[in-house]
């Protein structure tokens, strides 16, 4: 009886591990999951229980074993038994023709020479030996020859197969890849990291690398890994196919995720296309690369062509500008924003970064200098990636020369002499001045005209930068008072862009009460919650007679926001401006919502994110359709995402609400459901 019923036991604890395998391997390598979480979760307790009650029973291959070992009192250096080759850099185009050309010469062939191309993943290169289907040892690349023995460490990542899928794999495979931490991922754990108060890491790949080092495995299993398989090593017991991405498509059957960029060139010209393409979509990509990795496919070829040292002559890595240069902080400078708040801006000996030269950096504020330890004359580690403000990410400790001196604090602004000061429960400090401050006033103006406030065409930085310092205005309201020959007597404008720039005032006069309230440059006070302040109070004077309570009855509007918006409407010189920018002409509609009658808001309650390029419309146009079915727009995703709207070019977004499982609608059904909301 006993007997039978552990039997039972045991073919169910098989059973569960098959099936939790199926649900991985649906999940990570054919990126279709097929069951709730909850469900992978139940089956994964159940699996649990029976483990606790036989422990005679867990083997290395099941899946509880992911969350991590007791720590390990060090690494153990292990030879690979076949070396783990490195790879040639090629910088341009030319670098690769050469490299194309060497080939045919050497295989002395004058076709064209198919090649496999993959992104370069920046992480860190393993190599995972499988005997008779299981994972019986993870190592580092190390230095090629020796690598370190992070097995335990390996075991905990979920796209690592601890069995492999299928049955005809060799009985001997040693697979490898890189070792990567996704963008979002990464930005998530360093969230947590700064929440915490915990050391943040510089970019994925340390990440990456930081958490493969734990001897402790269970740290390991929290952290944000995967794998990507680039080749195989040795394999025992049965031929590979004759094609290196043919092997990958194996790899794939036996339980490794195959890259989403891989593809197959039939001459050198293809794969400079594939270079470039790939360098236009790096930003969107879910993870870091750093290049292009090419390879000779047929594997015939790839032997008749050997290696040379220690890489091999039919590979070569084409890398991208990097995102990541050292340079020196030479000094530290003050920026005065439209509210007053006193920035640190880096000021740099030029480096090439990301494909531009950058010589400013932001500092952000004090604590992010406490964070990096960062002093005047040290060497910094400065990052640009895509159109993102360049970052300083670390400091070269080593190179800080003896006279490096300490970042000071202003105690007055640096533009008008006002006292700065600290803003309690804030790291900033602060302007006093208000708009007695021409940094203040010239960023208050900019903001007016910009695109999503008041839309005035062509008036850009330069020129409000000229028309404060001529004190020709010194409010909001003074720009619709200038006259054509003050304007056409400025530097870089003749009569014609006076004329121009008339006319946009002009236009700019008919508005909206949103874009008239965010124009207004009230602190906190961003494009969503003007328009949500516009929709619940329909009139200005409604808004600004409203006390702290009543305004925060509006949504996203909290205690803080609400004593904002109530200081900006007391200020006498605030309602003056608004007074004579209404005598000359400004309006928009206004409605009393005090009458209105309820329009029915079928999205209320949801929140949604729209993210890549739509073709239909744009972002912005979308996001005002779901709006007037109620919904709220969102620009990053939660778990509290009720559904993203993606469109192609979609990047970290993406990836985020597909790991939280959040529903994703390409462009097609959001027309759809707009479309069949509209009818209603
Ligand atoms: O994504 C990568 N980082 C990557 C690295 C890749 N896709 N392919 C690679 N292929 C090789 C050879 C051609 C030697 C099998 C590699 C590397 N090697 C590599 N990674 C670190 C050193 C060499």
């Amino acid at each position: 009886m006993v007997q039978q019923t552990s039997g039972s036991a045991s073919a169910e604890l098989n059973r569960l591990r098959d099936e939790i395998n199926r649900y991985n391997y649906q999940y990570y390598v054919l990126d279709e999951p097929t069951v709730p979480d909850a469900e992978y979760d139940r089956l994964f307790q159940q699996l649990k229980a029976i483990e606790q009650q036989h422990p005679e029973w867990i083997t290395p291959d099941s899946p509880s074993q992911r969350v991590g070992a007791q720590p390990l009192a060090s690494f153990t250096t292990v030879a690979h038994e076949k070396p783990m080759l490195s790879l040639d850099n090629a910088f341009a185009d030319d670098d690769l023709i050469a490299f194309d050309k060497r080939l045919k010469d050497r295989l002395g062939f004058d076709g064209s020479i198919e090649y496999a191309c993959e992104p370069k993943l920046d992480g860190i290169a393993i190599s995972l030996l499988y005997e008779d289907g299981l994972l019986v040892r993870a190592l580092t690349r190390g230095d090629g020859l020796n690598g370190e023995d992070i097995t335990a460490n390996v075991r905990t990542i979920k796209s690592v197969p601890l069995k492999l899928y299928g049955d005809d794999y060799p009985s001997r495979l040693e697979v490898r890849g890189e070792i990567f931490m996704p963008k979002a991922g990464f930005a998530a754990l360093n969230e947590a990291a700064r929440a915490a108060d915990e050391k943040v890491f510089v970019n994925p790949r340390n990440a990456a690398a930081g958490s493969l080092r734990q001897l402790d495995s269970r740290i390991t299993a929290r952290r944000p890994l995967q794998l990507c398989a680039y080749s195989v090593g040795i394999h025992e017991g049965q031929a590979l196919p004759a094609k290196h991405t043919d092997i990958l498509h194996h790899l794939k059957r036996w339980g490794f995720a195959p890259n989403d960029q891989l593809k197959t060139a039939q001459s050198i010209d293809e794969c400079i296309a594939y270079h470039q393409a790939l360098g236009e979509k790096r930003d969107s990509l879910a993870y870091d690369i750093d290049g292009v990795v090419f390879k000779v496919n047929a594997i015939t070829q790839q032997e008749t062509l050997g290696f040379v040292s220690r890489a091999p002559r039919w590979a070569i890595a084409y890398k991208f500008p990097a995102q990541e240069e050292m340079t020196t902080l030479d000094a530290v400078e003050f920026q005065v924003g439209r509210t007053g708040s006193i920035t640190p801006v880096a000021r740099l000996a030029p480096v090439f970064v990301g494909g531009v030269t950058v010589s400013n950096a932001t500092l952000h504020n004090r604590d992010e200098i406490a964070r990096l330890d960062v002093r005047v004359g040290d060497t910094v580690i400065v990052r640009r990636a895509g159109d993102v403000i360049p970052q300083v990410v670390a400091v070269v400790k080593e190179r800080r020369p003896d006279d490096a001196s300490e970042i000071v604090f202003p105690s007055e602004c640096p533009i008008c002499g006002s006292p700065a000061t600290e803003v309690p429960g804030e790291a900033a400090i602060r302007c006093e001045g208000g708009l007695i401050c021409p940094a203040q006033r010239k960023e208050a103006i900019r903001h007016f005209a910009s695109r999503k406030a008041m839309d005035i065409d062509g008036l850009g930085d330069k020129l409000v930068e000229q028309l404060v310092d001529k004190s020709l205005i010194t409010t909001v309201a003074d720009l619709f008072s200038l006259t054509r020959e003050q304007l056409a007597g400025l530097e870089r404008m003749g009569e014609k862009s006076a004329d121009n720039l008339l006319l946009a005032l002009e236009t700019s006069k008919t508005t909206s009460l949103a874009r008239f309230i965010y124009a207004l440059g009230i602190r906190e006070v961003g494009e969503a919650t003007a328009r949500n302040l516009s929709a619940h109070f329909g009139q200005l004077d409604a808004l600004a007679a409203a006390d702290e309570e009543t305004l925060q009855g509006v949504d996203d509007v909290g205690p803080v926001v609400a004593h904002f918006i109530r200081d900006f409407f007391v200020e006498p010189e605030n309602i003056e401006i608004i007074t004579r920018l209404r005598a000359l002409g400004v309006n928009w509609p206004e409605t009393d919502k005090s009458a209105e009658v309820d329009i029915p808001q079928p999205l209320a309650d949801q929140t949604v994110v729209i993210t890549g390029t739509l073709e239909s419309m744009s972002r912005d146009e979308a996001g005002e359709q779901l709006r007037a079915l109620g919904a709220k727009v969102a620009g990053s995703v939660s778990k509290k995402t009720s559904f993203i709207v993606a469109g192609p070019g979609a990047g970290s977004k993406l990836t985020k609400a597909e790991a939280l499982g959040v529903e994703v609608l390409d462009e097609a059904a959001l027309v759809a459901l707009l479309a069949q909301h509209s009818n209603e």
